[in-house]
């Protein structure tokens, strides 16, 4: 029998619009989840999307035959700055084949090795940054972090330094993203007729958009005055052919396709890190466990790529803070557009959902789903997240980074990046919570970081 999807009341028109938390909607989200159950319906002024978060729910929609990605709300406003970019695709868009074939060796194992010697350069410029405060000093650890990751994937893409570590200022083209960032995301909430009227706000949203592209031009441009063997990203994206189609890359796709690394490759790994501080410095037993790998297995030696591949409490430390503080939250999917579907489209055998209807995976609610993670799910316990019992969980019960053809493109890259700064920040340095009693609150754009959460570190010895 066909049974009605649950959801909050809303009001005529706007619908549940103002029931939204402004700030952090995934509070929203999350508590609704609590209060109606693993699916339910919010309605946002005329679009109906379906909140899923349990693994028995996502999973299901986790089938790339039934169903496929779908980009809307303040995703698709991202598509004002980067279009046909790989992250905002459209499904079926043919620029995401393209460059996406072009793209996987180039984010395969063996380049993202030879950026080994960049992300450690950068590494260590963090380290070099907080051992020369003044002692006592405390960094805001999201800050901090995300200095490093913009840096690093500017860096490794396209052979740029931002240096954000020495100047007073951030780089323009980092206003300007955090600007578009917040501003899309403002723009998915409101009513798209509403997104129509010029204001000062639209104004500046499109200022954003006209630098950060004029910036990746100019880039573009330099690489292309002064070639080099590089094998970054923008090599790849000059050079590739793709093999299905024979094309390249047009001068826009680059330029949409850079933007986005820059907007993708640094948000989720500067979050990750953060969060892995808190959590680490919430749990001390784990943080000794962590430092003692680290002291083990790198010493005092300067990190190098054979540490990376012996530390699996330090692996399973950052398994287990992307379960419980995934800094994507939530994915979109909707069903196959390429799908006939001849038969009524179910979810579990008994709710009905129409053709282009907007799915929303809770996946950050779906981690602590107890059929999967047991009753201490709230827990921050990375044993779970060693090797073994990590192979052996369910499908699609672990997912930080996506699905599918649409998964993270940079998790490789993003791994390594992570288990570098954490080898060369625990070798260094002791940490401690800048505010003992510190309650985490968090600050949520496109994706969600630590807020206000501040960091005091000691140097252990001098600096390796
Ligand atoms: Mn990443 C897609 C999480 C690091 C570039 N990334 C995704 C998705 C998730 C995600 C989730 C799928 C989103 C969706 O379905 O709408 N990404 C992460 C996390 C980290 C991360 C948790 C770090 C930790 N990502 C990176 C890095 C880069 C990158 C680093 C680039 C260097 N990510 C991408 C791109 C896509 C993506 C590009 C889009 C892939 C596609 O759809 O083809």
């Amino acid at each position: 029998a066909i049974k009605p999807v649950p959801g909050p009341p809303g009001l005529p028109l706007v619908g549940n619009i103002f029931d939204i938390d402004l700030v952090t909607p995934l509070k929203t989200l999350e508590g609704f989840a609590d209060q109606y159950g693993p699916i339910y319906k919010l309605n946002l002024g005329g679009k109906d999307i379906l909140v899923l978060s349990s693994w028995e729910l996502i999973h299901e929609c986790c089938d790339e035959k039934r169903f496929a990605k779908q980009v809307s709300g303040g995703l698709e406003q991202v598509r004002n700055g980067v279009g046909d970019g790989l992250f905002t695709a459209y499904t079926g868009e043919e620029n995401w084949g393209i460059a996406h074939r072009i793209l996987i060796p180039a984010f395969g194992p063996l380049t993202i090795r030879g950026m080994f010697d960049e992300m450690a350069d950068l590494a260590n410029q963090l380290a070099l940054k907080w051992a020369r405060l003044p002692s006592g000093t405390s960094v805001d650890a999201s800050e901090d972090f995300t200095r490093l990751t913009l840096d690093t994937i500017a860096l490794c893409a396209m052979g740029a330094r931002f240096n954000s570590f020495y100047t007073e200022h951030q780089h323009p083209f980092v206003d300007a993203m955090v600007e578009f960032l917040i501003e899309s995301g403002n723009r998915g909430r409101r009513l798209p007729a509403m997104n129509m009227i010029p204001t000062r706000t639209s104004e500046a949203y499109f200022k954003d958009i006209d630098l950060m592209k004029r910036v990746s031009y100019d880039l573009l441009k330099e690489r292309r005055d002064n070639p080099t063997d590089k094998k970054d990203l923008l090599n790849a994206m000059i050079n590739g052919k793709d093999p299905q189609t024979g094309r390249g890359l047009t001068d826009e796709l680059i330029v949409n396709n850079m933007i986005t690394f820059l907007i993708a490759g640094h948000e989720t790994t500067s979050g990750t890190l953060a969060f892995t501080m808190y959590n680490l410095l919430r749990n001390p037993q784990t943080y000794k466990k962590l430092q003692e790998e680290i002291d083990r297995v790198v010493g005092r030696e300067p990190v190098n790529l054979e540490h990376l591949a012996k530390l699996p409490y330090t692996n399973a430390v950052l398994r287990e803070t992307l379960r419980l503080s995934s800094p994507i939250t939530a994915i979109g999917v909707r069903p196959h557009p390429f799908d006939n579907h001849e038969n009524p489209i179910l979810i579990n055998g008994q709710y009905q959902v129409g053709r282009d209807q907007s799915i929303l995976l809770l996946v950050k609610k779906m981690h602590k789903d107890p059929a999967v993670y047991g009753s201490d799910a709230e827990e921050f316990k990375p044993e779970r997240m060693l090797d073994e019992p990590f192979n052996k969980l369910p499908p699609d019960a672990w997912k930080p980074f996506g699905n599918g053809m649409r998964a993270c493109i940079g998790r490789p890259f993003a791994w390594q990046e992570m288990l570098i700064v954490m080898a060369v920040l625990f070798q260094n340095f002791d940490f401690y919570m800048a505010d003992s009693g510190y309650q985490l609150s968090i600050k949520q754009n496109l994706t969600i970081k630590p807020k206000d959460f501040r960091l005091k570190s000691k140097l252990r010895h001098g600096l390796t």
